[in-house]
């Protein structure tokens, strides 16, 4: 319930991460928070532990791959939940390191259902609110894998050069409207990320972080506020945030371990 006249964001993937670190950031810089995922049990207990420091949260649990439960989740939000000012476009995922002859057509599909799709379906839903209140700000969970590829990238790098590019366009469309859209770009962060990416392979993802040291999802919760904190004026358009250790998505420095 939304009981106090708090700015309201919403995060969709906000059971771990990159957007749980975000909820927590947005939750001390006071705003109430809609939080999504599809695991109940996950956003049941983080909506706890935000309600307990004072935030008032909806939670919601839908896929934003399927357009239907993202209209009716988002659809019709009841007062003052409606009023969104901040939109965190987070969810999204990789699947599978393959060469393209070698990929699978599950983990293709679940990657452009998710980051591209879904990014578009929630946005649709509530952009035109923003446009009738003549605020908000969309920030887009993009990646360094859409700024270059790199091998066996090929599916998920097309997927966040998909992020890139709607980033820039919905920039263009927002511009009368005054609302601003920030596509953060990361590189390596220490989050589910790699499990998921190889099919809950704990060695392989543990793998990917040895040797240097990977970006926090609170890391990224810190770029998304400082970006949100800025005057009125000022819209950061594009953040790469990449670890020291990490200079684009080829090269690091690691150390032997
Ligand atoms: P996590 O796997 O830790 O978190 C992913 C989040 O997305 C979870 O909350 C998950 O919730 C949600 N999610 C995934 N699929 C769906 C779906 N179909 N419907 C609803 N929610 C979904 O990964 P990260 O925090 O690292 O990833 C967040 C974003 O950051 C992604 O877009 C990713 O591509 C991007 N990114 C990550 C980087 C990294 O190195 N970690 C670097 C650059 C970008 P649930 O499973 O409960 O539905
Ligand atoms: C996640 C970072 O380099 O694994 O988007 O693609 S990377």
């Amino acid at each position: 319930m939304n009981t106090t006249h708090k700015p309201i964001a919403l995060i969709t993937g906000a059971t771990s991460g990159i957007g749980l670190a975000t909820a927590y950031k947005l939750s001390e810089l006071g705003y109430n928070l809609i939080i999504t995922g599809r695991r109940k049990d996950r956003i049941d207990d983080i909506t706890r532990q935000l309600i307990s420091k004072g935030t008032d949260v909806l939670p919601l649990i839908f896929d934003v791959r399927d357009p239907q439960a993202v209209a009716k989740s988002l659809g019709n939000l009841p007062e003052p939940w409606e009023h969104i000012e901040v939109l965190v476009n987070n969810a999204g995922l990789a699947a599978g390191l393959e060469p393209i002859q070698e990929g699978l057509l599950d983990d293709w599909e679940r990657m452009i259902d998710t980051n591209i799709k879904g990014l578009l379906y929630v946005t649709r839903t509530v952009s035109p609110g923003m446009i009738k209140r003549g605020k908000g700000h969309i920030f887009n969970i993009g990646s360094i894998a859409g700024k270059e590829v790199y091998p066996n990238g090929n599916v998920y790098c097309a997927t966040k050069h998909a992020v890139d590019a709607l980033s820039q366009a919905m920039r263009i469309d927002m511009l009368p409207y005054g609302i601003k859209v920030t596509q953060i770009c990361p590189g390596a962060v220490e989050t589910e990320f790699s499990l998921i990416r190889f099919h809950n392979d704990r060695n392989k993802a543990d793998a990917v972080y040895k040797g240097f040291t990977p970006l926090k999802g609170e890391d990224i919760a810190e770029c998304i506020a400082s970006a949100l904190t800025l005057q009125a004026n000022i819209c950061i358009n594009d953040m790469v945030v990449m670890p020291v250790a990490q200079a684009n998505s080829r090269n690091f420095f690691k150390k032997e371990v």
